[in-house]
């Protein structure tokens, strides 16, 4: 039987385990990437497990997200992350430089190896046909001490593209489509390999908001083979040298396969409050927009750019509407500025930010209360904005670009316009002046940590027996972002207990006040959830605050990747119910006993939580390999790696 892309990668990296669905596996990391909101703790993490150089092939950390630098706190990030990378042997790009995900695909991106990201959307490096994971700081800080990567060996999905995409459909439409089919849930350990003839015409920028998106699926990654298209960008970016043709064989087989004619997509739009709300954009026209926010690491190549310039040449945004572009790296920002693309867009009304998330994470550009927005990023949690009661739309950027001018939601086939034709230039505008090599002489690199980065916080062995409290009791896909938020309040991310603080922000103002106070009476935390708990970001900062709160367990009807294994990771239990009703009868505030837990883990049993305030018994489970259920009952990974 032949093999699939995904396998060959997977196997070529193999370092514990055996290629086979379902089977916790063990990969090599090639490359490593981080950035400013989640890359102090990567670092502080990895400097805790000592050696003085990263053991990676090439690790780069992105100044990105934190770039307001209202207060102190982002700049003193930003300056302990560029002394401690000259430290670690690591590169950094610049605030300015870009969005990590666009620079790494343009500047680093080889095909073929393994990228692993402490960020969700790492995926994008797979439209360059590599396997690109997202995981938890601490992951990424493992994988940097040359320890392998452990995840589920995938199913692969394969799907199938034929068919090319009409005038005004592009990439981001196929991927709102991807996920009207596939949903935010259950794809948990599963890859999405993107194969057949629709593939061919397809660029590399665009592959890259296909898999971008991937990661709203809750999918471990998604990949495009590599060849002419992947040659032609790589020649483009002055790096053909990194380029190696790569692809499924033609007698491989895949636990499911899902045809795509891409030529039958349409404009599609993502609506309030998940991005696998998708419907067809026609559906939704004559919506008064407000805002419409353009860029993000989904949406903004040169392409992407072009596209907007030539829809808005000689017109006005309208004047209801509020019009923000982030172009997602300098590269693109230089070379729309150099063609004169930029000046069309400035003349027509658009709001220019920086090189960076801005908008896409909260940090600025919040709309007003309950404005329509129109962007073209990739989440539409409720409250991600920085506006609790927003309206959130995602859509490619000719339906963002056709709403600019028309101050709705606009089918842009209806714009009456020729669609216009962008070429992407034989070289693109190359300057990594931007890029901070690691010095040759690292000793004597002295490491500056301002007041706001605090100290690493381990958590505790898990006890024989659980005595708990329900310090909250959510319902189905609660989101990173509704655990713990962006946007203004990211400046805390390299300090735990300021963060804490804003802990279910957006759902339950008090959660902080009440968790707290049973930490106080020495008691431990529960959290309730539904299903797909912890879709979204990979910030492990929604386990290593809760952990910091004194939660011991999450008992959940089903969660996501990333996430569990980030509960893990700081030693916190992520339990699902055996008996979904028995979720029903759990109650916020309830006390909760679990008795004989390591015995019962270490034998793989079920255990079963005693409901003291309501007077009854469920039993609950958990997806823990060996691996696992030790890092779980030693109270986390750090604990594991730094002795204690
Ligand atoms: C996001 O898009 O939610 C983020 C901000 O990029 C996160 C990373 C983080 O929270 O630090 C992600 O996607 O992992
Ligand atoms: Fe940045 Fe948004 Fe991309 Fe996250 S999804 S990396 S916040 S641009």
């Amino acid at each position: 039987m032949g093999k699939s892309l995904t396998q060959k990668i997977l196997e070529d990296h193999l370092i514990v385990g055996k290629y086979e669905s379902g089977n916790e596996i063990g990969i090599k990391i090639d490359q490593t990437l981080t950035h400013d909101a989640t890359g102090t703790m990567a670092y502080l993490q990895l400097e805790a497990m000592g050696g003085d150089r990263v053991k990676t092939e090439h690790s780069v950390n992105f100044i990105d997200h934190n770039t307001l630098q209202i207060g102190f706190e982002n700049a003193d990030d930003h300056r302990y992350l560029q002394t401690i990378t000259a430290k670690y042997g690591v590169d950094l790009s610049r605030a300015g430089n870009g969005i990590c995900h666009q620079v790494h695909l343009e500047r680093f991106g080889i095909p073929g190896t393994t990228l692993l990201g402490a960020d969700s959307h790492s995926p994008s490096g797979g439209g360059i046909g590599q396997i690109a994971i997202g995981a938890g700081g601490l992951d990424v800080a493992l994988a940097m001490a040359g320890e392998p990567f452990y995840l589920i060996c995938p199913d692969v999905v394969k799907i199938n593209l034929k068919g090319k995409l009409k005038p005004w459909v592009s990439a981001k439409d196929v991927v709102l489509k991807v996920l009207e089919i596939f949903s935010t849930r259950g794809n948990v350990a599963c890859i999405f390999e993107y194969g057949g003839p629709g593939v061919s015409a397809l660029s590399v920028p665009e592959r890259a908001t296909i898999t971008n998106m991937g990661a709203e699926c809750g999918v471990t990654t998604s990949i495009f083979p590599s060849d002419y298209q992947t040659r032609k960008f790589l020649i483009a970016q002055g790096r053909e040298q990194d380029w190696v043709e790569l692809n499924a064989d033609s007698s491989a087989e895949y636990q499911k396969v899902m045809n795509l004619d891409i030529s039958e997509i349409e404009p599609m739009i993502a609506t309030p409050h998940s991005p696998d709300n998708v419907k067809k954009v026609k559906d939704m026209t004559g919506l008064v927009v407000d805002q419409v926010c353009i860029g993000s690491c989904t949406n903004s190549s040169f392409r992407d750019l072009m596209i907007v310039a030539e829809i808005l040449k000689g017109k006005a945004v309208h004047p209801k509407v509020s019009c923000v572009l982030a172009p997602g790296s300098r590269q693109v920002l230089s070379m729309i500025a150099i063609n004169g693309a930029l000046a069309k867009l400035i003349k027509a009304g658009v709001r220019l930010q920086e090189s960076t998330c801005g908008f896409c994470i909260g940090n600025g550009q919040s709309p007003a209360s309950a404005a329509v927005s129109l962007r073209t990023s990739n989440r539409n949690y409720k409250g991600r904005s920085g506006t609790l009661n927003a309206q959130i739309y995602l859509v490619s950027p000719e339906t963002a670009a056709a709403a600019v001018i028309t101050g709705k939601i606009t089918d842009p086939r209806d714009l009456g316009i020729k669609f216009p034709t962008i070429r992407l230039p034989k070289k693109f505008f190359i300057d990594d002046s931007m890029i901070i090599k690691p010095p040759k002489d690292r000793s004597s690199v002295r490491v500056v940590i301002g007041p706001n980065i605090g100290e690493i916080i381990k958590n505790e062995q898990m006890p024989e027996e659980l005595k708990a409290t329900v310090a909250i009791k959510v319902g189905d896909k609660i989101t990173t972002d509704h655990i713990i938020p962006g946007g203004a309040r990211m400046k805390y991310r390299s300090n735990i207990p300021e963060y804490s603080k804003y802990l279910f922000e957006t759902i339950d103002p008090n959660f902080y006040e009440r968790a707290k106070k049973t930490k106080e009476e020495n008691h431990s935390n529960v959290i309730v959830g539904g299903i797909s708990y912890g879709q979204g970001s990979s910030r492990e900062h929604a386990a290593l605050c809760p952990m910091f709160m004194g939660v011991k367990a999450v008992i959940a009807k089903s969660f996501e990747r990333i996430h569990a294994d980030n509960l893990i990771n700081f030693g916190i239990l992520p339990l699902t119910f055996n008996n979904e009703s028995d979720y029903d009868k759990v109650g916020q505030g309830d006390q909760l006993e679990i008795h004989d837990i390591k015995n019962l883990i270490m034998k793989g049993e079920f255990l079963k939580v005693k409901d003291v305030t309501k007077g009854f018994e469920f039993e609950v489970t958990y997806k823990l390999s060996e691996r696992q259920k030790m890092i779980v009952l030693a109270g986390g990974t750090l604990n594991l790696v730094t002795g204690k």
